[in-house]
Parts: structure tokens; C-alpha cells; sequence
């Protein structure tokens, strides 16, 4: 099986603070040394990425003032201009500073949720210069270590409101984008707020710019939650609320690892890769992983690579798996064409229901039909491993 170099067409994307991460962990101080956000891009370009994305302070060290801020983002604009690297994607970092250490949004402190929203304002304006068309929430710090801490009702009432705010700043200044929310059930706070997919897609239902809101869900963090990714994939895809998606590497529930994506759950990867690729989702491959402490320089490169080869290595394996035969027989054993038929023929009514399943539906005989998935899964691992 040939497997095709990255190029921008495949857009994969990368966070500057992934390839720029400097292993400060818990326990232990940096291994790697600090990156430029130029170099970043010039690497990532070479390796065949479409583009960065990055928070606020990823790229504008806090405290600059306007002078030295402008003078970053020229820099900064003159490297995606030399390389046709593009931003698809910005956010903003209310996670590092102490003013953020029970929230931006829903902080018990009204100065302070004033704060960040003004925070994140600003670094609205400078997505909408640099076209970024998603703008993606990950709210690590709002949650709780104590339940008795918060009103749960009000923080989710202050939830809607900075996000109601946001989509209006953005409508009322005529910026094209669109916010997505990043689901994680802890770390750093001991219980996150819209810990999954499906709480998240229950709030985006109560906001008031609800169109304007949708999901940019994370391997890991859903697998954190012992989750399955392809099915809550498959749902936000279903609720057209797949706005953008965090690809990484995780081991089960434990902390979050971000591994390099496949580095995990590899048959989960691979049918991630399958449903995405089947599926109307034209967004980013957004890589959101950490190059392992243990890696010098070099080697953060060489873990870039690998979450890209890894895609196109899936994205091969995916198709070569549709267009085996087999697979399509070992699905029509499994009655999968079988679901997509509606269950109640058109026009059916309740009697029509009842009278034709006391006529023929034999429960015995039904209840002794197997569905060989076994077989199917098989298929599917040995595609994986290259022995189908
Ligand atoms: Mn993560």
C-alpha cells in the first residue's frame, strides 16, 4: 500500500502550543526550549500542513504592549505569507493566568468573568483579521474541585451569557465565525463543566445564537470519560454541529496524554478515520497532541510527521476496507443496510403496525438470528494490520 506525502489539500493543522510545547509537566520543569511561532510554521509548512492555530498568548507574549504586539503579528502574518500556511482556527488561553484559577466565563468573581470575555474579544478581532473561521472554547479552568463551590444552575446561566454575548460581538461586527465548544470531564479542574459531547450539544440547544455554535470535540478527552469517540463523532455529525475536531492519542481513562493521534486507541482511530471520510465534514484535521517530555527537538518533528502519516495511513486503510467485497458482505450479514429502512412504511398507521407483527413476526425464530460481528471486526482488524 502506497501512502501519499501531506500536502495543504489533506489540511491538517497543528496548535502552536502542540509542536511548541515545552514538557512542563506536574512534576517536572521544561525539557525543550522555547519555540518561535515563525519557526513553527515554516516547519509545518515543509512537513505538508494547510496551517496553524494558536491562543492569544501563544503568539503575543502577556503583558505586550501595542507596539510589540503588532510588531509579533507582522512577523507572524509575513511567515503565513511566505508559506500559504493559513489560521482556520484561533482561541484563547483564560486557563494559564491565577486571575483564571476558578474560571473565565463562570468564575465566581464578576470582575473576573468581565475580564475574560473582554480577553477573548480581542483576540476575536484579531481571528477575524487573519481569517480564521472557527473560534473553539475550551473552558479548562470552568468547573469545580467542590460541589458545594458553585451554584450549578447560575454557572451555566453565566455560561450562556458570555457565550451569548460573544456570538452577538460577532454577528454585530460582521466577523464569519463561528464558535465551537471543546468538551473535557477534568484537568486541571477536578470536574470541567460540559465534561462531554452530549452535555455540550444540550447546552449549545438553550443559547441564543444556537446556529452559531457546534463542537470541537477531542479523542482523548472523550476517551478520559471511558467514551467512545466515532460514536460521539457520529452525533455531532447527526445534530450538523461537527465544527472542528481535536485529533490525538489516549490509553483509556487516565490523564489527559495527548498522544500522537493513532498512539492510543487504534482501531477506534480507524474507524474515526473511516466515518470522517465518508462523512460531509470539510473542516481542518486539527492535531492537538503533546510530543512526549521525553523528546529532544528533533524529535517533535518527527512526532508531527507522525500524526500525519498516521491519518493517510488510516485514511488508505479505510477505503481499501469499503471497497473489499467481503466487508460489503460481511455488512449485509449484519444487517447494517437493514437499518438504514425506516420501520414503519410510509403511511403506516398504529393498527396497520400492530396487525401485520401479530400476523407474521415469529419472536422465537427472530430471537435465534445471529448478527456475525465478529467476522465484520475481524475484517476490519485484519485491513488494520495488513493481513486482509
Ligand atoms: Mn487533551
Amino acid at each position: 500500500m502506497t501512502i501519499p506525502a501531506p500536502t495543504p489539500a489533506d489540511k491538517f493543522t497543528f496548535g502552536l502550543w502542540t509542536v511548541g510545547w515545552q514538557a512542563r509537566d506536574t512534576f517536572g520543569d521544561a525539557t525543550r526550549a522555547p519555540l518561535d511561532p515563525v519557526e513553527a510554521v515554516n516547519r509545518l509548512a515543509e512537513l505538508g500542513a494547510y496551517g496553524v492555530t494558536f491562543h492569544d498568548d501563544d503568539l503575543i507574549p502577556p503583558g505586550s504592549d501595542a507596539a510589540a504586539r503588532d510588531a509579533v503579528i507582522s512577523r507572524f502574518k509575513a511567515a503565513l505569507d511566505a508559506t500559504g500556511m493559513k489560521v482556520p482556527m484561533m482561541t484563547t488561553n483564560t486557563f494559564s493566568h491565577p486571575v483564571f484559577k476558578d474560571g473565565a466565563l463562570t468564575s465566581n468573581d464578576r470582575d473576573v468573568r468581565r475580564y475574560g470575555i473582554r480577553k477573548v474579544m480581542r483576540n476575536l478581532d484579531l481571528a477575524a483579521e487573519l481569517g480564521a473561521h472557527t473560534y473553539v472554547f475550551w473552558g479548562g479552568r470552568e468547573g469545580a474541585e467542590v460541589d458545594s463551590a458553585k451554584d450549578l444552575a447560575a454557572s451555566l446561566d453565566r455560561y450562556k451569557e458570555g457565550l451569548d454575548f460573544l456570538c452577538s460581538y460577532v454577528k454585530e461586527q460582521g466577523y464569519g465565525i463561528k464558535f465551537a465548544i471543546e468538551p473535557k470531564p477534568n484537568e486541571p479542574r477536578g470536574d470541567i463543566f460540559l465534561p462531554t459531547i452530549g452535555h455540550a450539544l444540550a447546552f449549545i440547544n438553550e443559547l441564543e445564537h444556537s446556529e452559531m455554535v457546534g463542537l470541537n470535540p477531542e479523542v482523548g478527552h472523550e476517551q478520559m470519560a471511558g467514551l467512545n469517540f466515532v460514536h460521539g463523532i457520529a452525533q455531532a455529525l447527526w445534530h450538523k454541529k461537527l465544527f472542528h475536531i481535536d485529533l490525538n492519542g489516549q490509553h483509556g481513562p487516565k490523564f489527559d496524554q495527548d498522544l500522537v493521534f493513532g498512539h492510543g486507541d487504534l482501531i477506534n482511530a480507524f474507524f474515526l478515520v473511516d466515518l470522517l471520510e465518508s462523512s460531509n465534514y470539510d473542516g481542518p484535521r486539527h492535531f492537538d497532541y503533546k510530543p512526549s517530555r521525553t523528546e529532544n527537538m528533533d524529535d517533535v518533528w518527527v512526532s508531527a510527521a507522525a500524526n500525519m502519516r498516521t491519518y493517510l495511513i488510516l485514511r488508505e486503510k479505510a477505503r481499501a476496507f469499503r471497497a473489499d467485497p467481503r466487508v460489503q458482505e460481511a455488512l449485509d450479514a449484519a444487517r447494517v443496510p437493514e437499518s438504514r429502512i425506516p420501520t414503519l412504511a410510509p403511511g403506516e398507521t398504529f393498527a396497520d403496525l400492530v396487525a401485520d407483527v401479530d400476523a407474521n413476526f415469529n419472536v422465537e425464530e427472530a430471537g435465534r438470528r445471529g448478527f456475525h460481528y465478529s467476522h465484520l471486526d475481524q475484517i476490519g482488524l485484519e485491513h488494520l494490520l495488513g493481513t486482509a
